[in-house]
């Protein structure tokens, strides 16, 4: 992989080309290795001449994430970029994003990071679109090796120890800690199931009640600002990062500072009227918010039977 090779893609998918199913093949088999050899929890560090920059929710709105990229830059060997899951699905760009990602990924293994969000599974790829348009735009092949790179993606990333960031919640249980997550063998379940430490760190929301609650979705649960702030003080954390729900701002600070939402679809599913957001964090772990406006898109309707009654459900 090579800086012009994405540069040339990038224009392709602007323009509405793909690329060629060789290419697709490489740059998803070899990101498959890399992401199956990382730990479930990455562990990195913003060094004195890096900047980090944290990303939600992109669901296949691939001109608002080259929006994102022209406003805060593209990643570079001193600037990083975490993509916090839910890169598929409900946009019509979901395989151009997915590529455009790996591709970053492959070029960068150590400065570009993405975490697994519960999109990243076939459950949800055969209902919100992506596995369709995987084969609308180049063959089933191309989506079987998607998801099983998807199952191969680590689950979080603790940055500089203070930050947890990962794409639907906490848990269930107090006593899990950031060494369960360390010990979790991810590789043993390809897809989150219906219970378990994977699940829950895929699919639970913040709830401003204490304690815990039933999800709205009907899968997970909710969580409260103690739960919140006992996980973080047992784990000497600052604060989690998660993304997995919208927010009109494009993101959202709630249980005193120590959940963090970060949502970057602005104008999700073309019908809601929120903005997009990214962090980023700089050498001293502090906390920049950025909001970004959607950008107008060719008008190609989303891969999604909206006839379906799942489809009504939040992200
Ligand atoms: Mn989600």
């Amino acid at each position: 992989m090579t800086p012009e090779f994405i540069t040339d893609m990038m224009e392709r998918f602007k323009n509405g080309k793909t690329i060629h199913k060789k290419y697709v093949y490489q740059i998803i088999i070899a990101v498959q290795k890399i992401v199956y050899n990382e730990p479930t929890m990455v562990e990195m560090e913003i060094e004195d001449d890096v900047k980090l920059t944290v990303c939600g929710d992109t669901h296949g709105q691939y001109f608002d994430l080259m929006e994102l990229f022209r406003l805060n830059g593209l990643p570079t060997e001193k600037h990083y970029y975490l993509f916090n899951g839910d890169f598929v699905d409900r946009g019509s760009w979901s395989t151009e994003i997915a590529l455009l990602l790996y591709a970053y990924k492959w070029l960068r293994p150590s400065s570009f990071f993405l975490n697994r969000g519960n999109h990243e599974t076939d459950d949800m790829n055969r209902v919100y679109g992506f596995e369709g348009e995987c084969k609308a735009k180049y063959n089933e092949r191309v989506f079987k090796l998607f998801s099983e790179s998807f199952s191969a993606l680590p689950l979080a990333t603790l940055v500089g120890k203070k930050y947890l960031v990962l794409h639907g919640g906490l848990f269930s249980d107090d006593k899990v800690t950031l060494d369960d997550i360390r010990k979790l063998n991810r590789h043993n379940q390809r897809q989150p199931g219906q219970s378990g430490l994977m699940m829950e760190m895929l699919w639970t929301d913040p709830q401003t009640e204490p304690g815990r609650g039933p999800s709205k979705r009907g899968v997970g649960m909710q969580f409260g600002p103690d739960v919140t702030k006992r996980f973080c003080e047992n784990n000497g954390l600052e604060a989690i990062i998660r993304s997995h729900e919208v927010r009109m701002e494009g993101y959202e600070e709630e249980h005193d500072g120590k959940c963090i939402t970060v949502f970057s679809a602005p104008k999700y599913c073309d019908s809601t009227e929120n903005k997009g957001a990214y962090i980023n964090i700089g050498p001293d772990y502090k906390l920049e918010f950025h909001k970004f406006d959607a950008v107008p898109h060719p008008n190609i309707r989303p891969m999604v039977s909206f006839s379906s009654p799942l489809n009504l459900g939040p992200c």
